[in-house]
């Protein structure tokens, strides 16, 4: 998978080199290209940003770097057409859904706003020769797309094939199955007087699986019953 941000703060991106995604770098899984926003701009001030059409608080991104920056990355890409992604509190909410949607594409490129917001005829302009999509990460105000890029980053390139060794570990988890995970212990059997429940001692396979689903049900309806299927038939 081909990786391309484009961004005012490329540094930001530097904690990518760690963990397994640094790994997947490494190894190609990923290709990983940082764009300085400012490399497109022509003035001395290298400015990125200018006061909004119509008034109002706060600065807008100017559309000229963010064109000259996207037909850079846009422009060499013969073999597929690339998915555009713009963080945005106003875009869909980033889903686990969405995260196995976007990992099976072979070149995403995330277009990191800042201030009030990018001038809107990137986004139009960006739809006419790319597929584009605004993608918030929930609903609360970040100052930028830059954590919300690297949440996405992190949430899809864990589930490029190769990327994590066993795969099996990515089937029980949190939202893979639209309920949340059980808990999880390991020695020793007792800590500061709490012992792991003693199912998970029995060796009895089938209690476990029982067990643990039950966990995932309380769970769920306790903290998200936003999740629950209406027909679950445990809930
Ligand atoms: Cl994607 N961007 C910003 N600026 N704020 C957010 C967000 C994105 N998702 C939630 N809040």
């Amino acid at each position: 998978m081909r990786i391309d941000i484009v961004t005012i703060f490329p540094t930001f991106f530097d904690a990518l080199d760690l963990s397994l995604l640094g790994k997947a770098k490494q190894s190609g899984l990923i290709e990983l290209d940082v764009h300085d926003l400012r490399d497109s701009t022509h003035d001395r001030h290298r400015t990125v940003d200018d006061t909004p059409y119509g008034g109002g608080a706060g600065m807008v991104m100017k559309p000229e770097p963010w064109g000259e920056a996207l037909d850079g990355i846009l422009g060499d890409d013969t073999e597929e057409e690339p998915l555009v992604i713009f963080p945005s509190p106003a875009g869909e909410v980033f889903t686990q859904a969405m995260a196995r949607e976007l990992a099976a594409e072979p070149h995403l490129v995330f277009g990191c706003g800042r201030y009030e917001g990018i001038d809107h005829r990137v986004f139009d302009h960006t739809a006419s020769r790319a597929r584009v999509r605004l993608v918030s990460l929930g609903d609360y105000v970040l100052n930028g797309g830059e954590v919300a890029v690297m949440a996405m980053i992190e949430a899809i390139g864990r589930l490029v094939p190769g990327v994590v060794g066993n795969p099996e570990s990515l089937v029980e988890e949190s939202h893979e199955d639209g309920l949340l995970e059980y808990p999880s212990y390991t020695k020793p059997a007792e800590w500061r007087g709490l012992p792991v429940p003693p199912v998970l001692l029995s060796g009895n396979h089938g209690a476990i699986a029982t067990w643990r689903r039950q966990q995932q049900i309380e769970r769920t309806r306790e903290v998200r019953p936003d999740l629950l299927p209406a027909d679950e038939p445990d809930a």
